[in-house]
């Protein structure tokens, strides 16, 4: 088999969404995610001007040096940019070849570990009372996981609990700021897991979010004040570029905590694997370069008692959610999956084949990774300038988002 085309489709039916088609000799296809949001036509050019021109003719089964191909041989190694353009190949490559094996793709991995993925979902409000009805109603529709963030007294609308700045299609053509105070998150946040335990009970997993907002020392402080309310994790506490913080954040608690939906590389995780600093690696296909680098820090995250928890939010397209997927119903150690829910405008460019019920993913037994594109459709869905908003404390410095 032969690799005879590569379409860069870019779309937004909600979100953008880059994604990459392989077209081969013997008419099968494949699709990979690679989107980067906010830095979209980055991914894109990188994509057309350096790695489809090395792609045609090659053997698309030789997954494996392929992937060594575009990751050693172009010198600069790492990076977002770099790494979504190797994943959105490497998955439709992997995609070709379940289709070709005619099975779904976590057969190729060594089969299914359990018969469903256990989710967590999103509900915020703007004030306590409104996170605790929330929480409520993500339990009526069954969900067993859930992240739950509030709006902080005396600021704006913070990440994570105002729809419009995360969750639709950025809709500024600049990056919106908002404003952030530590002391006053710190002071608000366990009040509100407070609530949720008195009243909802124990029998729902609760998740937190913090965005990489703190320094390791107030990290520790906030696992300490989360502790009675027993978290199923604590996400992002800090910028991690510094591995070696999560050793004082984890010298002080026992909340679980989880970090990596922005790494790239084994080599940005490394230090928190092998060290045992963490419980959950977020890490997720587009972001980590594709399935054949994210099953080998899946598999390394293991040895360590690391489970994963793959990035699931809306900004990936179908194709990586589906892939993330495969890959849970393998891994010995998958924790949970992340799930948002996409627009039906999504739903309608990429024909899928999970299902949900009962608060657990069905990634189904469609061939392949189960997803398709719909290129005529996603024509109507044009890219739009978006970004991700930015973070300044109330003196007007620049802060983490
Ligand atoms: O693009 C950034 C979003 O994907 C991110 O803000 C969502 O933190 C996020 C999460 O945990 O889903
Ligand atoms: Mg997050």
């Amino acid at each position: 088999m032969k690799i005879t085309d590569v379409k860069i489709i870019v779309c937004s039916p909600g979100r953008n969404f880059v994604t990459v088609k392989i077209f081969t000799d013997e008419g099968l296809t494949g699709i990979g995610d690679a989107t980067l949001n906010g830095r979209e036509k980055a991914v894109v050019a990188y994509l057309e001007d350096h790695l489809v021109p090395l792609l045609i003719g090659k053997d698309p089964s030789r997954i494996e040096d392929i992937w060594q191909y575009l990751y050693k041989g172009a010198y600069w190694r790492r990076g977002p940019v770099t790494m979504a353009a190797i994943a959105g190949i490497d998955t439709a490559l992997w995609d070709i070849k379940a289709k070709a094996a005619n099975m779904p793709l976590y057969q190729l991995f060594g089969g299914a570990s359990r018969d469903k993925l256990l989710c967590y979902v999103h509900a915020q409000g703007s004030e306590i009372s409104e996170a605790v009805e929330a929480v409520g109603k993500r339990m009526d529709e069954g969900y067993k996981a859930i992240r739950a963030q509030v709006g902080i007294p005396g600021l704006p609308a913070v990440y994570g609990t105002d729809k419009s700045s995360t969750n639709t299609a950025a809709l500024n053509a600049l990056p919106n700021e908002e404003v952030w105070s530590t002391s006053k998150y710190l002071r608000h946040v366990p009040n509100l897991f407070s609530a949720l335990r008195e009243t909802h009970g124990w029998d729902v997993e609760l998740l937190h979010d913090t965005h990489h907002r703190l320094t390791p020392i107030e990290a520790a402080r906030l696992g300490k004040d989360l502790e009675p309310y027993r978290l199923f994790w604590l996400e992002d506490t800090v910028a991690a570029e510094h591995q070696e913080g999560f050793r004082l954040i984890r010298k002080h608690t026992v909340t679980p905590l989880a970090v990596g939906e922005v790494f790239n590389t084994v080599w940005d995780a490394r230090l928190l694997i092998e060290e045992q600093l963490i419980d959950y690696i977020r890490m997720t296909t587009v972001h980590a370069g594709g399935v054949t680098s994210l099953r080998r820090i899946m598999d390394l995250a293991g040895i360590y008692n690391v489970r994963t928890g793959c990035h699931g939010a809306m900004d990936m397209s179908p194709a990586c959610f589906a892939t993330n997927m495969q890959l849970g119903l393998w891994a010995p150690n998958f924790g949970i999956q992340e799930y948002t829910e996409y627009t039906p405008e999504t739903l309608e460019v990429f024909s899928h084949n999970w299902s949900i019920s009962d608060g657990y993913l069905h990634p189904g037994e469609a061939i392949g990774h189960g997803v398709d594109i719909d290129e005529e459709l996603a024509k109507k869905y044009p890219y739009e300038p978006a970004y991700l908003p930015v973070n300044r404390l109330e003196d007007g410095t620049l802060w983490h988002w």
